[in-house]
Parts: structure tokens; C-alpha cells; sequence
């Protein structure tokens, strides 16, 4: 428990001589070069005192202005637009005969073609194929085979039918164990793999199902197996589809899919031109948002700052990637900004008193309560005023309603939990796992997100959705925990350093001594049953549309992407650079 705690104290301050912060504002004097990790801001004060400011000591970012604004796709105009029509037409042929044909070849083809990111062309198409499925008697079906068994649950469960766990009890012996002959089907296996991932508390079988794949993908994936699959294989140990970005796990599946003996070359020459043309549209986005983030001169004025507009637009292309939802998209890259910026106004910059103001202002939603702030929070603050109130005058000409009060509420509640968590900071308390969770879930941004991104995607807006956005619905609530704990899992460790509260692993840490590898495993079995309570809220009567439901996963599964490797949002690293270019930047060669 004393080495948890020794993280907290940030090392410059803990080996100096200088008093550990513990009211506002903190003023202390500077002894040389004393701090030697953090790199210290150093503002005069009055009385000769000066104020000693954290810093994370972020980079400058890589995509500049320039750059960003060259950005100018070829696949844009009346050409491709034909030849998608015309692709798009004859994948739309093939969705109507499979139904009479095989009903296995049609779930594949509904596969296909959610992972080839293309399935918004045909929504109807697809859930027609799969309303005749559930309807396909069951004595037609082969009830042995694990593979059909499998991806018929998932593609159904993942559309809202109702189709029990007790489906794969052919395959389980009298004392529930899955059977021992399964162990060679790698293909069934994993399938059952990813079926698991759609599960509700309480599904036991599918637990099993999701143990016993595991273990024995594992130990396929030693033995001598078709390399394509083997490809497959490991890709989903890493994280199941259910799971993941899914633009790009169809840039992913669009190479693989195209080395496949049996693939289709209409539906591979669709996916490539299509994701040619969203991207197209994915840079007109962005080039637009790159104007708009200069234009408020946070880079220049806020620079202790993160400087990501690429990095936060690109959590938008996760949330929702449709080309008809570019208004969504922009307004988020707003939000985001906004978001990351001002926790790093209450992580770095802020003295708690300052802190205390803003969230005060923000609070009143009041320019006039602003006057003692420093200036670059002043900017911060009026940046976030206009932009708001910009959004709000939109939906109140588009749809006579005015919708301030339920923005700003979402911004106060941040503002509130940002500022006990400085104060938790300053106090250098560690909550027990559970406190930090009730304030994390709000401090992570995901109920500012989402209470915008249903304004963005929504018309008519109805009285019973307000209600259950303003309570925050479930929905919400899980997305945001998933939000939340993988962004401890990739943080966690710099944040401590640079000076942070603990988070969720040093929480557990300090509350049940165990060791960090532990509760790092802790906290992703926490993300795994957080999935099931969404899996299960995400389907079952909801007063939101299918789009909202599909932004709030999205961004549960945006979290697990961005934080896969480490902090992918801030640090600039390898992973997300390659994620953006491959996303965002070239295009996918036709031939
Ligand atoms: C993560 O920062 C960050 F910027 C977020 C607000 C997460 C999601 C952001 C989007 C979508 P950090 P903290 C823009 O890890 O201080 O500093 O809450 O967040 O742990
Ligand atoms: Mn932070
Ligand atoms: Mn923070
Ligand atoms: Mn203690
Ligand atoms: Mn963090």
C-alpha cells in the first residue's frame, strides 16, 4: 500500500524540499533545476512569489495545418459514384436470391459484408435475409455443425432477435462441458469465439463457450493451419470483432479478404472503391475541423495543452463513420477538443482556485464569472461558450427546441468531476475503487460525448429521450465505464508520473493490495462484464434510435482501439499514426 501510494506523489515534488500542494493556489519557490521529470511552467507572481504549473510536456503535433489542408482525394464526383451504384445494385440481387437458397450462404454474405464495412448500403436487404433466417424452420438446420450454429447466433443476437444460449447444448456433454472433438474445428471454434462476445450476464454456457474457444484457439494456432485463418485467429484473440473500430477492421478485412480462394470480386471491388469514397468524405471533414481548431487559437495560447485534432477526429470516425453523418462527426471533433483541452486545464495547468472558478463559470454558463481567470482560460472558456451555444442555435433553427439546459448540465457535471478529482489530487487521497468509478465514468467525457452526439443524429428529438438522457440511460453509463477503464489501462502509468489521481488499477491496488498485473486483469474482466450489461441494454426496449445505440458502442469500442497499445490519443505513437493513415489518408489501391 505505501509503494501505491508513492506513485501518487508526483517524483518532482516528493524529492524536493518543496512542500507537497495542499491549498490553492499553490505557490511555491523554485530551487534551480530541482524538478527533473516534469518540465514546470514558471509564471511571476506578485511578492515575488512564483507559481509553480505541472506540465505533461506533450509533443506538438505531427499532422500540421498545412499538411491536413492538402489532403484532396480522387474519389470524388460522377465516375465512382456510377460504378458504385451499379456494384451496389448487384450485391442487392445477390442479397434477394440467397434467401432461397442456402441459408448459411446467407448469413456468410451478411458477414462479409458488415466486415467489409459496407453493410449501411443495405440495411433493409439484411435484415430481410435474417428475418427469413430466424423464420427458417429448425429441422432444416444443421443442428451439428458449430460454424453454421455459431454465426447464425451472433448475426442474429447482434440484430436484436431473440436467440437463446441453450443453442449450443448440442454441442455439450451431460455434464456441460463443450466436447472434446470440437477442439480440431478451428473454424467453429472461432465462431463460437466471437458468438461469446454477445452474451448477457447470467449466460453461463456462453462463459464456457468463451473459455474453451480461448484455450483451444491457443493451442491451435500452434499446430499447422491454414494461414488465412491462422490470420483470423489470432487478429480475434486480440479482440473479437464484437469489439472493435469498425472502419477499421474493414480496412483490415478488405486485404484479407481479397487473398480469400472463394472471395467475390464484386462484393471486394465494391468494399475498396466504397471505403475510397467515405475517406474522401472523411478529409473534407477533417480539413474543415483543422480550420476551425486553428481558428481558436488554443495551439498558440493553450500550449501546455494536447494539440490532437487529428487524433480527435478520428475518435469520431470510430463513433460514427457514415458519410451522411458529417455534421455528427464535425461537431464531435468540437467536442473532443474541447474535451481534451479543458482536462488538461484541471490535470496540468489549473491551481484549485482557478479550477474552483471555472467550474463556477461553467456552472452559471456565464461569461461574466470569468474575469479572474488567467487569460488562456479565459480564451479555454469563451471557446466553449460559443462553440455550445452554436450547437444549440443549430437545433433551435432546425427544430424549434432549445436545448441549452441539457448541454450545459452535461458540461457542468464534467467540469464537477474534473474538479474533485484535482481536489482528490491535492488532498493526495485514493478513493476506494467503487468512489472513483461513480465520479470517473462522468470525468472521462463519454456523457458529454454522447448527450451532444444525440442531438447531432436525432430528429424528431422526442420528450421521452430527453428524460432518459438527462438521467443518464444505461446506455450511456456502460459506454462511458468501458470509456473509462481502458483509458486507465492506457494512461494510467504517464498520468501517474507527470502528477494525476490514482486511477481505477491504483484504486484496486490500495483497496486490495493486490499487485498492478492484477488489477490490470481486473480491470479488463470488469470491461468484459460492463459489455454484456450494454449487450443487453443495447437491444431490449429503448426510447433512442438504432444510430445512438450504435454511436455509444462505437465509442466503448473507439476506447478499447485507441488504448490498445498504450495511450494512442496522446502520445503520438507508431499504432495511431499508421491507424490514421491507413483510415484517413491513402486511399486503397483498385487493382
Ligand atoms: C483522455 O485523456 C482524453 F483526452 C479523453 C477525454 C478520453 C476520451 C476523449 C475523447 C473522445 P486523459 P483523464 C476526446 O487520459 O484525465 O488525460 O480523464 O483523461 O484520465
Ligand atoms: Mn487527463
Ligand atoms: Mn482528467
Ligand atoms: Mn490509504
Ligand atoms: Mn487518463
Amino acid at each position: 500500500i505505501a509503494m501505491a501510494l508513492s506513485f501518487v506523489v508526483p517524483l518532482s515534488l516528493h524529492t524536493s524540499t518543496l512542500p507537497y500542494p495542499s491549498s490553492s493556489p499553490q505557490l511555491v519557490s523554485i530551487h534551480g533545476r530541482s524538478l527533473r521529470t516534469v518540465r514546470c511552467i514558471v509564471v511571476s507572481e506578485p511578492c515575488n512569489q512564483k507559481l509553480v504549473r505541472r506540465s505533461a510536456n506533450y509533443q506538438p503535433p505531427i499532422w500540421d495545418y498545412g499538411y491536413v489542408q492538402s489532403l484532396n482525394s480522387q474519389y470524388v464526383g460522377d465516375v465512382y459514384a456510377k460504378r458504385a451504384a451499379k456494384l451496389k445494385e448487384e450485391v442487392k440481387v445477390m442479397l434477394k436470391k440467397v434467401v432461397d437458397m442456402d441459408p448459411l450462404d446467407g448469413l456468410e454474405l451478411v458477414d462479409d459484408l458488415q466486415r467489409l464495412g459496407v453493410f449501411y448500403h443495405f440495411k433493409e436487404e439484411i435484415e430481410n435475409v435474417l428475418e427469413s433466417i430466424y423464420n427458417y424452420s429448425d429441422d432444416k438446420w444443421s443442428k451439428e455443425d458449430l460454424y453454421a450454429t455459431a454465426i447464425k447466433f451472433r448475426l442474429l443476437r447482434q440484430h436484436g432477435y431473440n436467440v437463446r444460449q441453450e443453442i449450443f447444448n448440442n454441442f455439450q456433454d451431460e455434464k456441460g462441458n463443450f466436447m472434446a472433438c470440437l477442439c480440431y474445428d478451428t473454424k467453429g471454434l472461432l465462431c463460437l469465439y466471437e458468438a461469446s462476445y454477445l452474451s448477457i450476464e447470467g449466460e453461463s454456457i456462453l462463459d464456457e463457450a468463451r473459455n474453451f474457444t480461448t484455450k483451444n484457439l491457443k493451442e491451435n494456432l500452434k499446430k499447422d493451419i491454414d494461414q488465412n485463418l491462422a490470420m483470423l485467429v489470432s487478429h480475434a484473440l486480440e479482440l473479437p470483432l464484437h469489439w472493435r473500430m469498425i472502419r477499421l477492421e474493414a480496412r483490415w478485412f478488405i486485404d484479407l479478404y481479397g487473398r480469400r480462394s472463394n472471395m467475390n470480386s464484386i462484393l471486394l471491388e465494391l468494399a475498396k472503391l466504397d471505403f475510397n469514397m467515405v475517406q474522401a468524405t472523411h478529409q473534407e471533414d477533417v480539413k474543415q475541423m483543422s480550420r476551425w481548431w486553428r481558428s481558436t487559437g488554443f495551439g498558440e495560447n493553450l500550449s501546455f495543452a494536447r494539440d490532437r485534432l487529428m487524433e480527435n477526429f478520428l475518435w469520431t470516425v470510430g463513433v460514427i463513420f457514415e458519410p451522411q453523418f458529417g455534421y455528427c462527426r464535425r461537431m464531435s471533433t468540437k467536442i473532443n477538443s474541447l474535451i481534451t483541452t479543458i482536462d488538461d486545464v484541471y490535470d496540468v495547468y489549473g491551481t484549485l482556485e482557478e479550477l474552483e472558478l471555472f467550474t463556477n463559470a461553467v456552472e452559471r454558463w456565464d461569461i461574466s464569472a470569468i474575469e479572474q481567470l488567467p487569460d488562456c482560460m479565459k480564451i479555454c472558456f469563451l471557446a466553449l461558450f460559443n462553440s455550445i451555444n452554436e450547437m444549440a442555435y443549430d437545433v433551435l433553427k432546425g427544430q424549434g427546441l432549445n436545448i441549452i439546459s441539457y448541454l450545459k448540465k452535461a458540461w457542468a457535471d464534467i467540469c464537477k468531476s474534473y474538479l474533485l478529482e484535482a481536489k482528490w489530487y491535492y488532498n493526495r487521497y485514493t478513493p476506494t475503487l467503487e468512489e472513483y468509478m461513480s465520479n470517473a465514468w462522468i470525468s472521462i467525457s463519454a456523457p458529454v460525448i454522447l448527450v451532444h452526439a444525440y442531438f447531432f443524429v436525432t430528429k424528431p428529438i422526442t420528450k421521452q429521450a430527453l428524460e432518459c438522457l438527462e438521467r443518464y440511460h444505461n446506455i450511456i453509463r456502460w459506454s462511458s465505464l468501458i470509456l473509462r477503464l481502458s483509458d486507465d489501462l492506457g494512461t494510467s502509468s504517464d498520468e501517474l508520473k507527470r502528477g494525476d489521481v490514482p486511477k481505477s488499477i491504483q484504486c484496486y491496488m490500495h483497496e486490495t493490495g493486490a499487485s498492478e498485473k492484477d488489477a490490470r486483469e481486473h480491470i479488463k474482466y470488469l470491461i468484459g462484464e460492463t459489455w454484456k450489461k450494454m449487450n443487453e441494454d443495447g437491444v431490449s426496449d429503448s426510447p433512442f434510435t438504432q444510430t445512438f445505440i450504435g454511436i455509444a458502442m462505437n465509442l466503448a469500442r473507439m476506447a478499447q482501439c485507441m488504448y490498445q497499445y498504450g495511450d494512442g490519443h496522446a502520445s503520438q505513437g507508431r499504432d495511431t499514426i499508421d491507424r490514421v493513415l491507413s483510415l484517413l489518408i491513402k486511399p486503397i489501391p483498385l487493382m
